[in-house]
Formats: C-alpha cells, sequence, structure tokens
C-alpha cells in the first residue's frame, strides 16, 4: 500500500522566488531592501522547508496508515552540520534556486555560509548518526532519530599562542530554520527518588519508584529529507525543562529565588554536550541526560505504538531500537520498568518484549571508553533501574550456572557487575544481555570485539554478534562537497550514483585515459586553490596548490596518532637542512582536529603541531618545500572544504585500536590516497581499491600484541634510530617553545618512557611508506590512475549498503513507498 503524494508548491523558478519573499516578508518582517545576507538564507530555507514539510506530513500519514514497522535511532550524539545544501538537493529544487537566486541578485554558495553548524556531537560515532538518517530515507525506510536538544553543541576551538582555547557553542543564538517544536507531544519523566513497597490493582505488594523529581521533556523535530524520493522522516531532540513555569512548592517553601534555582536545575539536563569521547563515567549529570531521553522517547513510542495496536506481544513487530554505543542502554531497562511496573505485565513476557526489541552497536574497544556506572550513582539517580538491573544479573547468571555449572571464572567475566571496592554497573555488558544483535562497525572490529572484548558471550549467544561496516552519505560527502567532482562524475557516467553509489566502478575504464586523468586532476587542482585561500584568509599563511596536500583530520587522540605524522614532518625537515639538495615534492600538512578539553597530552601535541609549524614555516632554507597547517575549529562544514582538496589521507591509528573510521572513506570517496595502518576499515578499503592503489605501514594487530605481551620498550627504538631519537629529542629541548620552557617536556617523555599506542615502534616502517607516497607522486600520470581508482572502488563505503544491511540483517524493516 502506499500514499499519494502531490505537491501544493509551485517548484517553478518564479513560483520559489515568489515563496522565497513571501517567507522574507511574512516569516522574517523584512523587505528586499533591508534584508541582510542571513535573512536571505533564511528566508531561502524556510522556502525549502516548506516543500519538505509538506512531503513529511506525506510521508508520517503513510507510515501510520500501513501500519508500518519503525526503527528508532537512539543516540546522545547527531553531528548534522549544515542543512542547507542538503535541502535543496533533497528539496530536487538545487538548480532552480541557483536561478530564483541569481535573479534576486544573490547565490547559494554565499548564503550556505550564513549557517551555523548543528554540532551536536563529538565526532565518529555521532556524524556516522547523521549519515544513517540520510541513508535511512532515501531507502524509503520509516526511521526516527532520537537524541537531545542541546543548547551548546561541542565547543568552537581556537588557539592562543599554540594552545587549544574553548568557547562555548552557542548554535541557536539567532534561532534555525529547520526546527519545529513540538509543546502537544511534550512528557514527563522522574529522576532520583526511592522504592517503596505498595499495594498495586491487583492487591500486590510491589516495588515502586515514588519521589523523584519531575523534569518536562519537549520535543523539537528536524525534518530529514531523502534523496530522489518522497519520503521525509525526522529527527526529534528532547528539551528539558521544568514542569511548571513556576515551581508553587518551591515557591511557598523558599519564595521565587528557589522556585527559579528549581528550574535551572531542570533545564541544565539539556544545557550542554559532553566534549568527550573518552570517558565520562562518574559525571551524575551525564547519566541523568542519557535517562531523560530515553524515558522521554520510550514515552513517545509506546504513544505512536497505541494509535494503531492493541497487544503488547506485537512491539518487536512494529518498533526496532538501534542503540548507538552504549550510551542510551538504560533504555533496556526503562522498557522492562514500563512493561513490569507499570502496565503490571509478567517479568517473563516483559523481558521477551525488550530482548527482542534493542540491538546494540559497539563503536570502540578502547577500555577507557567502555561505559560503568558505580553502584552508588545509580542507586542515587535511579534506584528501581538499579533494583531491576540487580534481577536481570541474576537470572543472567542462572543461565551461566545451568550453562557452565560451578564456572565461577565465567560468572565474574559475564557480570553485568563488576565487582570491586566500589560495585559498578558494566553498560556494554547490560547492553549484550538485553539486545538480540550486536554488531561491530568494520570487519576487523567485530572479529576483535568476538575475540577479545566478549569471547565468553559469543560462547553464550552464538548467532548474536554481527558485523556491519560503517558508511558515509555519498549526497553530503560528494555530491554537496565536490561540486567540481560530481559534475564531471556524472559527464562520464552519467547520474544515479548518488542513490547507487556502486555505479562509479564506471570510472574505472577511464583510470589510464590521459584525458580523463587530467580533468581529474584539474578538479582536485581547482578545490586545492579553494582550500588553500581559506587557509590563507582563516590563518594567513600562503600554501601552494601544486604541491601534495598531506592531510589528518579528526579528533585529538594519542591512538589515532597525530604526533606520528608529527615525528616524520620533523624527520623530513631535519633532512631537507641537512641536505639541502634533497629531491622531494613540496607537501603541505594539513591538520584540523579539537581535543577534549580535559585531556591534557591531547593538548600538548596540538600545541607541539602549532609550535613546530610556525618555526618550519618562516624557515627561508626550506623555501615553501614543507607547509605546516593546523586549521582551527574542525567541524563538519570545514570537513567539506578540507576533503576535496586532499591528495593523501592519513589513517595511522595503532592497530587494533580504530573501530572503523569514516574519515577514512570520505577522503578515498574524493580521490585522495591513503596512508594507513591495517586497522578498521582501512582493511576493507583496501581490499576495495587494489594493495596498488594504497599505502600499507606499521604493524598488523597481530604483531602488536605480539609486541606488548612480550614487553614494549619504547626506549630501545629510541636508542636504535639515529633519526627517531633526533625528532623526539628536539621535541623534548627548548627550541620550538623558547617562550614557554617545558611545555613539550609530557609529550616527549612519554614517547620515550610509556609510548601506550606504540608510535616509536611503527615510525620507520611510516617513515618509509611515505618515501612511497613521495616517488608515486612525482610521476603524475601514475598518481592521477591510483586517484581515480579510489573514488572509483569506493561503492562499498556508501552508508545506503550500511543501512540497507541494518533493515534486512537486523531491523527486518522494509521501505515504505510515499
Ligand atoms: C563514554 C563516553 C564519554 C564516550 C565514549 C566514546 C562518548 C563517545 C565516544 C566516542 C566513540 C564511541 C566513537 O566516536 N567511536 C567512533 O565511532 C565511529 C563510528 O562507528 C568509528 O568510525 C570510529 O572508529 C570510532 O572511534
Amino acid at each position: 500500500e502506499s500514499a499519494q503524494f502531490t505537491s501544493a508548491i509551485d517548484h517553478s523558478v518564479p513560483g520559489l522566488k515568489k515563496l522565497i519573499k513571501n517567507h522574507l516578508k511574512f516569516s522574517l518582517a523584512r523587505d528586499t531592501q533591508t534584508a541582510s545576507r542571513r535573512d536571505w538564507w533564511l528566508a531561502t530555507s524556510k522556502a525549502a522547508q516548506s516543500l519538505i514539510i509538506e512531503r513529511m506530513i506525506a510521508t508520517q500519514t503513510a507510515h501510520h496508515r500501513t501500519n508500518a514497522k519503525r526503527v528508532y535511532y537512539f543516540s546522545l550524539e547527531f553531528l548534522m552540520g549544515r542543512l542547507f545544501s542538503n535541502s535543496l538537493y533533497s528539496a530536487g529544487i538545487f538548480d532552480e534556486i541557483e536561478l530564483a537566486l541569481q535573479e534576486m541578485g544573490l547565490d547559494t554558495e554565499t548564503l550556505r555560509k550564513e549557517e551555523y553548524d548543528m554540532a551536536l556531537g563529538n565526532g565518529g560515532l555521532g556524524r556516522l548518526a547523521a549519515c544513517f538518517l540520510d541513508s535511512l530515507a532515501t531507502l524509503d525506510l520509516p526511521a526516527v532519530g532520537y537524541g537531545i536538544h542541546y543548547q551548546y553543541g561541542l565547543f568552537k576551538q581556537e588557539f592562543r599562542n599554540g594552545h587549544q582555547v574553548e568557547l562555548p557553542d552557542a548554535w541557536l543564538t539567532y534561532g534555525t530554520p529547520w526546527e519545529i517544536v513540538r509543546p502537544e507531544h511534550s512528557t514527563e519523566v522522574q529522576v532520583f527518588g526511592q522504592v517503596e513497597n505498595v499495594f498495586d490493582d491487583r492487591g500486590n505488594y510491589v516495588p515502586r519508584w515514588t519521589g523523584g523529581k519531575k523534569i518536562l521533556g519537549v520535543p523539537y523535530d528536524i525534518p530529514i529529507p531523502g534523496f530522489g524520493t518522497n519520503t521525509v522522516n525526522f529527527l526529534r531532540l528532547w528539551e528539558s525543562r521544568a514542569p511548571e513555569e513556576f515551581d508553587f512548592e518551591a515557591f511557598n517553601r523558599g519564595g521565587y529565588g528557589e522556585a527559579v534555582r528549581e528550574k535551572n536545575v531542570s533545564e541544565t539536563i539539556s544545557k550542554v554536550l559532553y566534549p568527550n569521547d573518552k570517558t565520562e563515567s562518574g559525571k551524575e549529570l551525564r547519566l541523568v541526560q542519557q535517562y531523560f531521553f530515553v524515558a522521554c522517547s520510550l514515552r513517545d513510542i509506546f504513544r505512536r505504538f497505541r494509535k494503531d495496536n492493541e497487544a503488547w506481544e506485537d512491539f518487536p513487530e512494529k518498533v526496532a531500537i538501534q542503540l548507538n554505543d552504549t550510551h542510551p542502554a538504560i533504555a533496556i531497562v526503562e522498557l522492562l520498568r514500563l512493561f513490569h511496573d507499570e502496565y503490571g505485565m509478567a517479568w517473563e513476557k516483559a523481558w521477551s518484549i525488550v530482548t527482542k526489541t534493542f540491538a546494540y552497536t559497539n563503536h570502540t574497544l578502547l577500555p577507557e571508553a567502555l561505559e560503568k556506572w558505580s553502584v552508588p550513582l545509580f542507586q542515587k539517580v535511579l534506584p528501581r533501574h538499579l533494583q531491576l538491573i540487580f534481577e536481570i544479573n541474576k537470572r543472567h547468571l542462572e543461565q551461566v550456572e545451568a550453562k557452565w555449572p560451578g564456572d565461577v571464572h565465567r560468572k565474574r567475566v559475564l557480570s553485568i557487575i563488576e565487582e570491586g571496592h566500589v560495585q559498578m554497573v558494566r553498560m556494554a555488558h547490560l547492553s549484550v544481555v538485553g539486545s538480540f544483535s550486536v554488531n561491530g562497525v568494520a570487519a576487523l572490529h567485530t572479529q576483535l570485539l568476538k575475540a577479545e572484548l566478549f569471547p565468553e558471550f559469543d560462547e553464550m549467544f552464538p548467532g548474536k554478534f554481527n558485523n556491519k561496516t560503517n558508511g558515509i552519505t555519498p549526497r553530503r560527502w560528494l555530491l554537496a562537497c565536490n561540486p567540481r567532482l560530481s559534475t564531471l562524475i556524472s559527464k562520464k557516467i552519467g547520474t544515479g550514483w548518488e542513490r547507487d553509489l556502486d555505479k562509479l566502478r564506471g570510472l574505472e575504464q577511464y583510470a589510464n585515459d590521459p584525458d580523463f586523468q587530467s580533468e581529474f586532476m584539474a578538479v582536485k587542482h581547482a578545490n586545492k586553490v579553494d582550500l588553500a585561500r581559506i587557509i590563507k584568509t582563516q590563518i594567513g599563511i600562503s600554501v601552494n596548490p601544486a604541491a601534495l596536500f598531506d592531510v589528518q583530520i579528526k579528533r585529538l587522540h594519542e591512538y589515532k596518532r597525530q604526533h606520528l605524522n608529527l615525528l616524520h614532518i620533523l624527520a623530513l625537515y631535519r633532512r631537507l637542512l641537512q641536505n639541502p639538495d634533497l629531491d622531494i615534492a613540496p607537501r603541505v600538512f594539513i591538520f584540523s582536529a579539537k581535543a577534549a578539553p580535559g585531556y591534557d597530552l591531547a593538548k600538548c601535541i596540538i600545541k607541539a603541531i602549532n609550535s613546530v609549524g610556525t618555526h618550519i614555516n618562516a624557515d627561508k632554507r626550506i623555501n615553501d618545500r614543507l607547509k605546516v597547517v593546523f586549521l582551527p575549529n574542525y567541524r563538519v562544514s570545514l570537513a567539506q572544504r578540507i576533503v576535496p582538496a586532499a591528495d593523501l589521507s592519513e589513517q595511522i591509528s595503532t592497530a587494533g585500536k580504530e573501530a572503523s573510521g569514516t574519515g577514512n572513506m570520505k577522503l578515498a570517496l574524493n580521490g585522495a590516497l591513503t596512508i594507513g595502518t591495517l586497522d578498521g576499515a582501512n582493511v576493507e578499503i583496501r581490499e576495495e581499491v587494489g594493495e596498488e592503489n594504497i599505502f600499507i605501514c606499521g604493524m598488523t594487530v597481530e604483531e602488536v600484541t605480539a609486541l606488548v605481551k612480550k614487553g614494549y620498550r619504547p626506549h630501545d627504538f629510541y636508542m636504535a634510530n639515529e633519526e627517531l631519537r633526533a625528532v623526539v629529542d628536539w621535541i623534548g629541548s627548548n627550541y620550538f617553545t623558547p617562550d614557554e620552557p617545558g611545555c613539550l617536556r609530557m609529550l616527549c617523555d612519554n614517547l620515550i618512557y610509556n609510548d601506550p599506542f606504540l608510535v616509536l615502534a611503527d615510525f620507520q616502517s611510516y617513515s618509509d611508506s611515505h618515501k612511497l607516497v613521495d616517488a608515486a607522486f612525482k610521476d603524475k600520470p601514475r598518481w592521477a590512475k591510483m586517484a581515480i581508482m579510489n573514488t572509483a572502488r569506493m561503492g562499498k563505503f556508501s552508508s545506503d549498503r550500511t543501512i540497507g544491511q541494518y533493515a534486512s540483517e537486523i531491523w527486518k524493516l522494509d521501505p515504505v513507498k510515499v
């Protein structure tokens, strides 16, 4: 069954012109004479939004009428970036709007810069959620994203004397045209309080969660249009409010001041995104955030389910909930609590529905990023949930006992509760036990997940673990960010690749064609000229667009090894100083990265790159053969400018540490060659592009494991390699930071005496690999061919493929055509 859809809006150029002007006048109260660029951007966005909203209403009607199964994507992060171009493309009016604006003396390129990034995420995990929403809508899959309407997104980054400084990201200051507030769907939840035994309506004496602090959740909806289809899903973000505008009880207790203070506490919950992607456990507010949005979302899902269904048994046939890492895992317990405590359902039945509803995606193996909450904290924030977790665990351990009688070790490692000085709730274990599917995000990652992180669970639940290799949306990461390459591709193989990325294989046959090679490289060059201009205006450094643009853009983390890149830069610099005639292709090293505000070593690495860069860039002897550029405030919109201009993509994490990586895919899709370790999705990228089109270096997972097992001594590597020793000592000296003596000491000491991510052990291999890069870059036809092969063979990494697999293999979800 499908619903009919006809637009009531005139999509012609004159029609759109009129629509924009109407929004300018009636929504913004402006006339064409006084309108600022921002006003025009807002009015144009609202015009696009009208077309999208029309289709959203039709989509929701169709989903309701067909009583379709829906997937709910639960995530603490959605890193959406700008929505302007995406909306125009999806509404199918990009060219028309361009013409309409032209006639009014404007253009899309100028207007899109007016938009503030929607940065409600840290990095890979948040951006993956955004790409998934795009693919879900494009594949006509009924889906809703649920998250938090943070008042402040990820901090803005500035550099002061090369040090990172964080500033608040007040993205909502001037409002956004994309969201729709829905007070009618507000919902109340509680936190804190205690558990009391009371008589229920059947005369049973049962535990009840009472006396909690009430919080109101108000939803904001962001429409999510598909590309080349009528489907428009939505992202629903919850804002926390005090339940009464003025809390009268608090008012009576302490008067006006107290009442307003109470209100502020409630509104703190959705105030700010936690800027860490390492640890946040122990932070009470973070647990409250997690529970708040999950509890609001489940109530919302119940309301929608009850409109079209009678029996709770049917819940898993209509509802699939995907947990984006363990951050929303408390949903498992909350759903059980709603069924069991609030609806009086027997435990076995409630648990059976719960475990048919949830699926969990793991995004990291790093032990410090695995969430654990102390039992005392849980007791304070969610006392009833803690009781339920102990009961879930008791029953779970009974199963373990049934399978492995008397095996105490197994019980200890499989338990949801970690025993110790303070007991801890392991959210990953809760997620595995409460879900019917657990997936990793790249083949290697899933393999390690099964073999290293959860071997006993894999034995206990055979078939529960599965792989879903990540992907990226080609609409944002090729069509929108690289219009020149998109035009060239469509000219050569036609359109259609935007919804079927495997079609890019059609480019392979031109990889050796000199004409196509020069067109392809001309596009790259033009994109590099654009980026050079951005670099000049942002940080005042001139770079040569003919140089090799060597790019490392991602969160700053020791395991991602930006400092390995830095050691190689210093080695090159030193070689050039000692041999001024050394024949190397000129290079521009481009970094962009934010460090978690409390991560001192990561911040030290930023300072080191900035200081070394400033020094090298000013050294006349180098004569522009090396340039080091660190662009501040890395974010989605900046990535969209860097990615199309990259020649080389740095993916050099310690093998076994990067779950997948998705920046690796964006860069390769846009014709950058990868220099990387056999880690995460790099392994599969090599499989696709062929080993002759990628530079693989460093130790394998097996080699890393063996070295760590035998006892890694970075000092030995330091002593054995003259060049390595020189560059490490150089960092540790005050040569690059004379005005701040000792400020890079911790980095240098960490490398020599600790080096947990084996930077020194991989240095030589990495450095050798760069020599091959240099040789390849000097051979222009060879490089062009390799770059084309990368673009042509990246089809697998479309998030459409990923989402197609989630839908058929996990969610059992069918498309609904609108
Ligand atoms: C505990 C909490 C503070 C926290 C831990 C870790 C919050 C956020 C994270 C971020 C992690 C889970 C993350 O972003 N992982 C990344 O997920 C990407 C998408 O799957 C992968 O491509 C990437 O390799 C992985 O690091």
